[in-house]
């Protein structure tokens, strides 16, 4: 029997669920082209001479890597057109790109960090492509989308996910009724679905953390650490693991598959009490999975998904994963 493809998958929501609009879903079925081309692109990088640095410097203040630029302009180019979207905004552009007045304005807005882990991309590790969509505000169609338009609390979210370009091809998705992963099935160009109703396994002893950056930690951040090192011989007793890919997208996919908790704690170097990783591109579209797959997603012991953000840039701190181990570290904030 074949697999389900993500277009019935999404036909079916849509059924379902009434909240769930048509346009919505054509703009999902855009995005996920968008992630196949960029899978290829990837794929393809050490043989077409796409590796290695764009030479520019990007609105974070980190160099450009030519496949960066190569997956920003693909989802540019390919959400344009569809009249399903008023305006994007990206990790890799200063500010926001309305869709230019020769196409039709759509009813939402989206945010994306094309290349993410995008350290890894010289040296054939994981990598993924992150995703966010809210509605835009119901005056849109009559002016230019500002950057004010944006400024929405992850909760607002009615779509988010990310494509994993590793030994599979990944999709995982969630419209707020669960997280779904499809693969991509390369010889049919097909995505069908490989995972329903995704639910991170509770128990796991793994953390996921830059342990070099322990020195900048707030104590109640180091104090968890040390805890989980000490293993069974410390207050925690038990032994844990540690994994840290240098890319989001992989190890948020390993902890909604197998468990444990994702870290980039708010960090000393920051003067503005933040973290490294983008409240818009990074920490609300993977809290919002992590939340729809029964976990919690905090800056330290505050949820991720009620932040008013003030900037398109913003940076946030992030612990996110399993429910009870997330509940474990917000105890040590309290002690
Ligand atoms: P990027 O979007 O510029 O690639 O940065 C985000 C990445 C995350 O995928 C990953 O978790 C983190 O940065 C790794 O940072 P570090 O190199 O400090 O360990
Ligand atoms: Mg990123």
């Amino acid at each position: 029997m074949s697999r389900k493809s993500l277009t019935q998958f999404l036909v079916e929501q849509q059924r379902t669920h009434n909240a769930f609009p048509a346009e919505l879903r054509l703009l999902l079925e855009v995005v996920a082209r968008a992630c196949k081309r960029i899978g290829y692109t990837v794929n393809q990088a050490g043989t077409e001479g796409l590796l290695g640095d764009a030479g520019a410097i990007n609105i974070q203040g980190e160099a450009q890597k030519r496949l960066d630029v190569m997956a920003n302009e693909i989802l540019l180019e390919a959400n344009e057109w569809g009249g399903h979207l008023a305006a994007m905004a990206s990790e890799e552009m200063h500010t926001i790109h309305p869709v230019p007045n020769r196409y039709p304005m759509g009813e939402y807005l989206m945010m994306f960090d094309p290349i993410d882990g995008s350290s890894n991309v010289d040296v054939a590790l994981s990598v993924g492509t992150i995703f966010s969509v809210v509605e835009a505000p119901c005056d849109i169609s009559g002016r230019e989308p500002t950057e004010a338009d944006f400024l929405l609390p992850g909760r607002r979210q009615v779509a988010a996910g990310y494509a994993l370009y590793g030994p599979q091809t990944l999709l995982v998705l969630s419209v707020g009724t669960g997280v779904y992963e499809f693969t991509l099935d390369r010889g049919m160009g097909a995505w069908e679905l490989t995972g329903e109703n995704l639910r991170i396994p509770s128990g796991s002893r793994e953390f996921a953390i830059n342990m070099s950056n322990r020195r900048h930690w707030s104590e109640p951040v180091r104090r968890y650490i040390d805890d989980c090192m000490a293993g069974k011989d410390g207050p925690l007793g038990r032994d844990y693991g540690m994994r840290w890919t240098g890319s989001m997208v992989a190890d948020i996919h390993r902890i909604l598959k197998r468990g444990g908790v994702f870290m980039y704690p708010w960090d000393s170097r920051n003067p503005n009490a933040a973290g490294k990783l983008r409240l818009m591109y990074e920490a609300n579209p993977m809290g919002f999975l992590i939340e729809q797959a029964g976990g919690l997603a905090m800056e330290e012991d505050h949820t991720i998904l009620d932040i008013q953000p003030h900037a398109l840039h913003q940076r946030v701190g992030v612990t996110m994963g399993d429910r009870d181990e997330v509940e474990r570290i917000l105890g040590y904030f309290e002690r």
